[in-house]
């Protein structure tokens, strides 16, 4: 057997991964290699060098190197670092709250609501509020979608109705009734001074207030949402950067499913 880079013989090197104790990983378990890279408002030099590595070790990274540096500007020096992190995770006790449902292709979404639905479902999207971006909600609802993932639009069984950004959210609400919409998406893209929240909070009172709230689905998503937030805020799911329409459409159709079937049930 031949010495090298495809050699099966053992190594002496640690090879145990204990979940309970997970560290980064750079070219053997458990060597907790981690590269990191920032400014420091100091000129270049040795001393800058010397704040660096100090910095790293404040950081908790052992054996730190710099192993480029640049100044970017006068009194401003980047660095790109590699270190060894002495910290681990317990991440067999790890629990994040996300959406249950299994995701599916769009073929296999809209056979599930063929055969258990029966009727296209219908989904009203926006970016309500005064949020003006529209490239998230676009990448979830458009027939080109996001990515090389089509959007609600190309899938047979899912009339989409894209209404935009800056939708006040009564006239929202007021288009997924005259639609008679199975669920609301609605985009939040701006974040600060947790506008979002706010907005998010006026969507779902509203709702509540005439007596809509089971009626259909409403879920929100954004670069800066999460599964938490969103049930936190009194909706039925949330979805974060990296969506994709297959996610919310597998979502949807088994949420109706689900709640179609709790309606025989009673
Ligand atoms: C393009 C852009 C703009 C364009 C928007 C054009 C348009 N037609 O959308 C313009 C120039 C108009 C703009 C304006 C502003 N912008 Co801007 N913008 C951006 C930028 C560069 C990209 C956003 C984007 O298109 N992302 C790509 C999409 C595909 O990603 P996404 O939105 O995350 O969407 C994905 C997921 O989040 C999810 N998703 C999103 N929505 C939904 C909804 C549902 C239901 C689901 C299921 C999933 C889902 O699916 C998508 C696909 O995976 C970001 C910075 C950045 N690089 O992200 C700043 C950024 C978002 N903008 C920002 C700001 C501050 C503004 C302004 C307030 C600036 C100003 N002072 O005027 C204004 C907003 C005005 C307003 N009233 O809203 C900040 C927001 C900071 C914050 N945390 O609040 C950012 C982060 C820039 C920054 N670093 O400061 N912006």
């Amino acid at each position: 057997m031949s010495e090298g880079l495809y050699s099966t013989e053992k190594k002496d090197y640690d090879q145990t991964l204990d979940l309970t104790k997970v560290k980064p990983y750079g070219d053997t378990m458990n060597d907790g290699k981690v590269q990191l890279s920032f400014t420091l408002p100091v000129p270049e030099g040795e001393e800058a060098i010397e704040a660096a590595k100090q910095l790293l070790r404040k950081m908790g990274l052992e054996n730190p190197q710099v192993v480029y540096y640049h100044e970017l500007t006068k009194g401003f020096t980047f660095f790109n670092c590699y270190g060894s992190c002495q910290h681990t995770v317990d991440y067999s006790s790890i629990y994040v709250p996300k959406v249950e449902s299994t995701k599916w292709s769009m073929d296999e979404t809209d056979q599930f609501i063929r055969e258990h639905i029966g009727r296209p479902l219908v989904v009203v999207g926006a970016s309500t509020g005064t949020d003006a971006h529209t490239v998230g909600i676009d990448a979830i609802m458009n027939m080109k979608g996001f990515a090389g993932r089509y959007g609600l639009e190309r899938y047979e069984m899912i009339e989409a109705y894209n209404l935009g950004s800056q939708v006040p959210n009564d006239e929202f609400i007021a288009k997924g009734l005259e639609l008679n919409a199975d669920a609301l998406l609605v985009s939040q893209t701006v974040t600060q001074k947790d506008i979002h929240i706010k907005n998010l909070t006026e969507l779902i009172e509203m709702v509540e207030a005439e007596g809509l709230r089971d009626k259909m689905i409403i879920a929100c998503g954004g670069p800066r949402i999460s599964y938490e937030l969103a049930k936190e805020l009194g909706y039925d799911a949330g979805f974060g950067a990296n969506t994709y329409a297959d996610d919310v459409a597998s979502f949807i159709a088994q949420e109706v499913d689900r709640r179609l079937n709790a309606r025989t049930e009673d």
